[in-house]
């Protein structure tokens, strides 16, 4: 458990991350390539970067500098760095990057300001989150004990709440598999153990909107191995505040091992319906050990 500082300017701190997401979202759209194509790959084939993820997160990490010039930088692709003050900023410039190259509107720029090392599952807390879908115009926000928030164009900011489902054979569930060959074997392998004891299940790709599906109530719970702290950082806070609970599997931290996130009614017969695939598929073992 990290120790999350009484003098954070949560309100402020919010506020920037809402703002740098938002300037973000229309850079990504506006000055989209008309031929936009693979800048380079990163674990696989599969797992690309655009020029756009770059220049967006080039965006974000000089204005959040210029506005607070002592916090850390962890952002998915390339640079970082360490803080001399007491926050972290970690940064999705482009989550859901395939929807984003394919022209699936299903991708969302995720910026989360938090404590402690987000570099180390357990020793960190994200304070405040925002997730914009740049497609819709809709901004999914959240501040430590403010609870989270969706503006939409031409309505006005809506309390987020998760679903009231219990019952898991009741519950659409979201997921999402790797960019590696053996991992998703072993995602495939879980979810056979999953699928039929729920509702059904939804890929959009975007796991920081899959969280916040889960924190509207338009998914009743989420689960994913693979994720990194960018992918998750702001939207785990968006549906904490929402009421839900995001943690790994046997009570341990998120973290890419698992993460689950449902209402608390429905999180302890998710995590044990995906601890049985978890153990199917490790009992196969490879080509899909994760
Ligand atoms: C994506 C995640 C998604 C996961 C994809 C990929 P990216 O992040 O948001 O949930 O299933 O494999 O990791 O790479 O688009 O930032």
């Amino acid at each position: 458990m990290v120790a999350v500082p009484d003098a954070l300017p949560l309100e402020e701190l919010e506020q920037l991350a809402v703002e740098v997401a938002l300037e973000a979202g229309r850079l990504i759209v506006d000055e989209r390539p008309a031929e936009l194509g693979v800048a380079h790959t990163k674990s696989s084939a599969t797992d690309v970067v655009t020029v756009m993820d770059q220049r967006a997160q080039d965006l974000i990490r000089g204005r959040l500098s210029r506005a607070r010039p002592g916090d850390g930088f962890y952002g998915e692709e390339e640079g970082g760095s360490e803080a001399t003050s007491e926050v972290t900023w970690v940064v999705d410039p482009i989550d859901g990057t395939v929807n984003y190259l394919y022209l699936i509107p299903a991708y969302a720029v995720s910026v989360a300001a938090v404590v402690g090392n987000p570099r180390v599952p357990g020793e960190w807390e994200p304070v405040v989150g925002a997730v914009v879908d740049p497609e819709r115009g809709r901004v999914f926000r959240a501040r430590r004990g403010g609870g989270s928030w969706l503006e939409a164009p031409g309505a006005g900011a809506v309390r987020l709440g998760t679903s009231a489902a219990v019952d898991l054979s009741q519950a659409l569930v979201g997921t999402g598999f790797g960019y590696e060959a053996g991992t998703r074997w072993w995602q495939t392998r879980v979810l056979a153990e999953v699928i039929p004891h729920i509702r059904d299940i939804r890929r959009f790709g975007s796991a920081a909107l899959d969280l916040c599906h889960v924190a509207e109530g338009t998914l009743d719970a989420y689960f994913e191995r693979g994720l990194n702290p960018w992918d998750m950082a702001a939207a785990a806070l968006v549906v904490t505040e929402a009421g839900g609970v995001v943690s790994g599997l046997g009570g341990e931290p998120p973290s890419s091992s698992m993460v689950l996130a449902a209402p608390a009614g429905l999180h302890a017969a998710l995590g044990g319906r995906v601890a049985e695939g978890v153990r199917a598929a490790d009992a196969e073992g490879s080509p899909g050990s994760g």
